[in-house]
């Protein structure tokens, strides 16, 4: 069984549709095994996006990740990690599928409802942060 991480970001909270969403995933059979609500801040951010800290955007995505509580999950399932990915939908709502949880929720990139890990290397990196808080 694959594990990935994932966050319901504060848009979800916000607009109450947790809810919902957790339903989408316990419908497609994954099971959560781990869930929590948190307040992000710089430093969490910083590490959790480091890829994206020097792009112009970051400012208004750390805000928007701090403008509110979070819901940090582990999800698990066979191939969870592309599988969950492909139930987030793209980045970019517009190119996301109608059935997917952008596809049905969000608008647009700046404000896209949850976070999923893109690989095998990031949901270890991000479960071992935001499950374990160690830093590798
Ligand atoms: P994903 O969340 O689909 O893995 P990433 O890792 O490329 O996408 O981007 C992380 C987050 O940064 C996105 N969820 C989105 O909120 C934000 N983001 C990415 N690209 C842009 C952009 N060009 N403009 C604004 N925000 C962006």
């Amino acid at each position: 069984m694959e594990k990935t991480l994932v966050i319901l970001k504060p848009d979800a909270m916000e607009r109450k549709i947790v809810g919902e969403i957790i339903s989408m995933i316990e419908k497609k059979t994954y099971t959560i095994s781990h869930m929590q609500i948190k307040e992000l801040n710089d430093d969490d951010l910083s590490y959790h996006y480091a890829e994206h800290k020097d792009k112009p955007f970051f400012p208004s995505l750390a805000s928007y990740m701090k403008r509110g509580p979070v819901v940090v999950m582990v999800v698990e399932g066979e191939n969870a990690i592309k599988g969950f990915r492909k139930l987030t939908g793209a980045t970019d709502p517009l190119d996301a599928e109608n059935g997917s949880i952008r596809g049905r929720f969000a608008l647009t990139k700046d404000e896209n409802i949850i976070h999923a890990s893109d690989s095998p290397e990031s949901a270890e990196r991000e479960i071992n942060f935001f499950v374990h808080g160690k830093r590798q």
